[in-house]
């Protein structure tokens, strides 16, 4: 039965609202783009802003519309489609509740992004108190949330009414992954909203005068750290899955992927606080107790790096391949929607890496708010997570409007990899390079003074603006060919690639089992949450009143 599905296209309804999250998410990545090239050239002081606009409005622009608008909209595009695929078309009342969940989401962006516009709100993305925006940038940001888990209600409803009508049998192993993400990103959401519903809109309203600044940034990050895996799991799902399709292969073991995404559910999000290793006060024996955490979600990563290991060797042995890398060589380099994605496999060996040492509680206090964290995740989140989206358009964006992707697209679209992977190079590497010379993150151009340490930073800002121009270049590029699969491609059948495992394992069925899984996760987040909490608040210095500094 899942062969058959497998061969079916995406019911034209469907793919609707899924290109109705893909045009935002697009319209995200020229704007969002434009303000990085922006901020990159005022950094290398060779450039002034005109009109009045602020270099931390435009900073806010990018965080804004690139981290949390792109991102949410692209994976809420994406999972709706692989679930319509893989556990049957969407009823009336799941589209319906989708499209709703859409345009709560779109409404939320454009208020946002009034308030940013209208210098509002310059409080970047990560929104940390005591720094205050207008009411409305929380409300707006709210908005996008509830939006999200509708889209997210529609992924629970399918998955439910499937295992109703296949009693006994494992999900189709991509919809399982949907789900884990949409359940992961549902407990961490709690977080962020908690905190602008309880603390920053009252305190932006006026109804209370001050806040808890350490509560906030805390309940934040809560989220914050589990943000960042609702963005790479779907990067996971197309390389299990999709990526051993389009090679022409197999996937290395079913159950080994379903485990890896159950690890990443369970210890996502007890994390947080390795984003505030330098704050105050939380006691240094949680820190610890949340680093050992995060090395325990550094796991399911090293599985995942091996099984696309196994997976890529197995494909070119069973090709004829001899010698320990000849597999290599079998690899389908010609074909966009492999290479594109397998640049991004690649940096995230460096960027991961880069993460474990940013997680390695005294190495922190080298990296911690210096401008290596932004390499860091300009190589994660922009490289490792965006590559591989750029890399599901290209066959996804086609499937859903009922074109193909022709060889000169296809040409074009391996030329906007190999862009952005030189672009991003420069720039990731140059902050990485100023970033253990001290140079900070979240700040204008600036000499100090004069002082002798700024000066060394100066060469490798500019080696930052000559890759943020070269990565601008390659955002040009993926906005034409977004624009040729959506309206101008030739007519045609593009497949939509799902793999299938390499053998008839059957995965067992506790994987399924959620109450255990959530139940787990919830444990984990009171152990490692409650003890700080109560520390925060029963042991809180003053509020702090609202800040606009820009
Ligand atoms: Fe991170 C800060 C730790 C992963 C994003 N991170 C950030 C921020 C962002 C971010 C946005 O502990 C800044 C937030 C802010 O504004 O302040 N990060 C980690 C760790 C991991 C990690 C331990 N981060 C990510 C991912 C992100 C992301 C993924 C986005 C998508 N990060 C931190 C810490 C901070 C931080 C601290 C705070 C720093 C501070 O002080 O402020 C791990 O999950 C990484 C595990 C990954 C690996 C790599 C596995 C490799 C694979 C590829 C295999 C390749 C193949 C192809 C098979 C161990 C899976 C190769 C084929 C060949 C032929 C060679
Ligand atoms: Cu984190």
């Amino acid at each position: 039965m899942l062969k058959d599905a497998l061969k079916i296209k995406v019911d034209r309804r469907d793919g609707k609202l899924a290109m109705a999250h893909f045009y935002v998410a697009f319209i995200a990545l020229a704007v969002g783009g434009l303000a990085g090239l922006l901020q990159t050239l005022v950094r290398s002081g060779k450039f002034e802003l005109p009109a009045g606009i602020g270099y931390y409005q435009i900073l806010t622009v990018h965080g804004v519309v690139l981290g949390l608008v792109l991102t949410t909209f692209f994976i809420m595009g994406f999972q709706i489609s692989v679930v319509s695929k893989t556990a049957g078309t969407l009823t009336n009342r799941q589209r319906l509740i989708g499209w709703i969940g859409f345009w709560v989401m779109t409404t939320g962006t454009v208020l946002a992004a009034i308030m940013i516009l209208l210098n509002e709100a310059s409080v970047l993305y990560t929104f940390y108190a005591p720094l205050q925006a207008h009411a409305l940038y929380y409300i707006g940001l709210t908005l996008v949330i509830v939006g999200s888990w509708l889209d997210g209600t529609v992924i629970i409803m399918k998955y439910i009414e499937w295992r109703k009508q296949n009693p006994g049998q494992a999900s189709p192993l991509i919809t399982f992954m949907a789900l884990v993400n949409t359940l992961m990103w549902i407990v961490a959401t709690i977080g962020v909203a908690a905190t602008v519903l309880l603390q920053l809109l009252p305190w932006s309203l006026g109804l209370v005068d001050t806040v808890n600044v350490a509560v906030s940034r805390t309940l934040f990050w809560y989220f914050g750290h589990p943000l960042v895996y609702f963005w790479l799991l779907p990067a996971y799902m197309a390389w299990y899955v999709i990526i051993p399709k389009i090679i022409g292969g197999k996937i290395f073991s079913d159950s080994l992927a379903r485990l890896s995404f159950i690890l990443f559910l369970l210890f996502s999000i007890p994390v947080g606080i390795h984003h505030q290793l330098l704050e105050p006060g939380i006691d240094p024996a949680w820190k610890f107790i949340q680093v050992i955490l995060t090395f325990l979600v550094v796991i399911p990563s090293l599985m995942t790096a091996f099984s696309l290991f196994a997976t890529f060797e197995n494909y070119g042995r069973s090709k004829g391949a001899k010698g320990l890398f000849g597999w290599l060589k079998k690899l389908p380099w010609g074909d966009a929607r492999f290479i594109v994605p397998f640049i991004g496999m690649l940096s995230f060996i460096p960027a991961g890496a880069g993460g474990i040492i940013n997680a390695s509680f005294q190495m922190n206090q080298v990296v911690h708010n210096t401008i290596w964290v932004t390499g860091h995740f300009h190589l994660t989140a922009a490289t490792a997570v965006v590559l591989t989206f750029f890399g599901i358009a290209y066959w996804l964006i086609p499937h859903l409007t009922g074109r193909v992707l022709t060889k000169k697209m296809n040409k074009l679209a391996i030329i906007q990899g190999v862009t952005w992977t030189i672009g991003m190079t420069f720039m990731s590497g140059a902050m990485h390079a100023a970033g253990l010379l001290g140079a900070p993150r979240r700040s204008s151009y600036s000499e100090y003074g004069g002082s002798a340490q700024a000066a060394e930073w100066i060469p490798y800002q500019i080696a930052q603006a000559v890759g943020g121009s070269i990565l601008f270049i390659a955002i040009i590029l993926m906005l034409y060919i977004f624009v040729n699969l959506a309206f101008f491609a030739p007519k045609g059948d593009q497949e939509f690639p799902i793999g299938e495992p390499l053998s008839n394992e059957k995965p067992p069925m506790v994987f399924e089992n959620w109450k255990l899984w959530i139940g787990i996760t919830i444990l984990l987040i009171l152990f490692a949450y409650t003890v700080p909490f109560i520390d925060l608040i029963q042991n809180a210095p003053p509020g702090s009143k609202g800040y606009k500094l820009w």
